[in-house]
C-alpha cells in the first residue's frame, strides 16, 4: 500500500478572517460570532455550515479556530470542534488542554456535538463549551448527529466541564438553514436505512452556494 498522511490545514480564507484582529474575544457572544463567520464562510467555500473556536477562557484569547472540513478533505471525523481541540493542543503543546499550569480553554461550536465530538471533549481538557443551534436544529435538516445521552449537558457537567446554550441561537440555526437552502451536501452515519450521502434537495449537487 502506498503510504498516506493526513494534515489539518485550515483554509487561507480563516487567516483572511483573522487578519488585523486582537484575537481577544471578551465575551461569549463575541467569541459565538467568531465561530459563526467561520460557519457561514465554510458554507461559501464548499463546506459544510460548521464552526468552532478555542479560547483562553479567562482573557479570552483566540488559541485555535476551527472549521468543519469533511467535504473539502474527504475525512469523516474533521468536525469544527475536533480541528479546533487537534490545533489547540498542537499550539499549547499538550495533549490535556486541562493540564497542571495551563489557563483554562472553552470551545464555542456553533451547533451543539454530534456523539464524536462530544466523546471527544472530556479526553480535550478543555473545562467549559458553549453552543449556538440545538442539536436538534442540525437534526432537522437532516444531520443525524448520532445517538448521545438526553442529559449529555450535565453528563459534561459531571466532569466538571461548564455548558453554555443557546448563544445566538436563531443566527446559528439561519447558518444551518442557509446551507440547506443553496442544496448543501448532507453527509451522515450509518443509520441501518440507507448508505448513500444525501443531498438536501432532490439529490441534486448544487455548487453555487453563496
Ligand atoms: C456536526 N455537528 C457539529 N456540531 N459540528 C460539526 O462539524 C458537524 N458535522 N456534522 N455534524
Ligand atoms: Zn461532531
Amino acid at each position: 500500500m502506498k503510504s498516506v498522511s493526513y494534515t489539518i490545514q485550515l483554509p487561507q480564507w480563516v487567516d483572511d478572517i483573522l487578519r488585523g484582529s486582537e484575537n481577544i474575544y471578551p465575551t461569549v457572544e463575541e467569541r459565538m460570532e467568531l465561530a459563526l463567520t467561520f460557519a457561514a464562510s465554510n458554507i461559501c467555500n464548499n463546506g459544510s455550515p460548521f464552526g468552532a473556536a478555542i479560547f483562553e477562557r479567562d482573557s479570552g484569547r483566540l488559541i485555535a479556530p476551527g472549521v468543519n472540513l469533511v467535504l473539502q478533505t474527504n475525512c469523516s471525523v474533521v468536525h469544527a470542534e475536533i480541528v479546533a481541540i487537534m490545533l489547540a493542543q498542537q499550539q499549547v503543546a499538550n495533549f490535556d488542554l486541562g493540564a497542571a499550569g495551563l489557563p483554562d480553554y472553552e470551545l464555542v461550536s456553533t451547533t451543539e456535538p454530534c456523539a464524536m465530538c462530544l466523546g471527544a471533549i472530556p479526553w480535550s481538557g478543555i473545562s467549559s463549551l458553549v453552543c449556538g443551534a440545538r442539536d436538534e436544529d442540525a437534526r432537522i435538516i437532516g444531520f443525524d448527529e448520532g445517538d448521545k445521552p438526553a442529559d449529555w449537558p450535565q453528563k459534561l457537567r459531571s466532569r466538571a466541564i461548564s455548558v453554555t446554550r443557546d448563544i445566538h441561537r436563531a443566527k446559528a440555526k439561519a447558518i444551518l438553514q442557509q446551507y440547506v437552502d443553496a442544496g448543501g451536501i448532507i453527509y451522515n452515519g450509518r443509520t441501518g436505512q440507507f448508505h448513500k450521502t444525501l443531498f438536501a434537495q432532490g439529490g441534486e449537487e448544487n455548487d453555487g452556494r453563496c
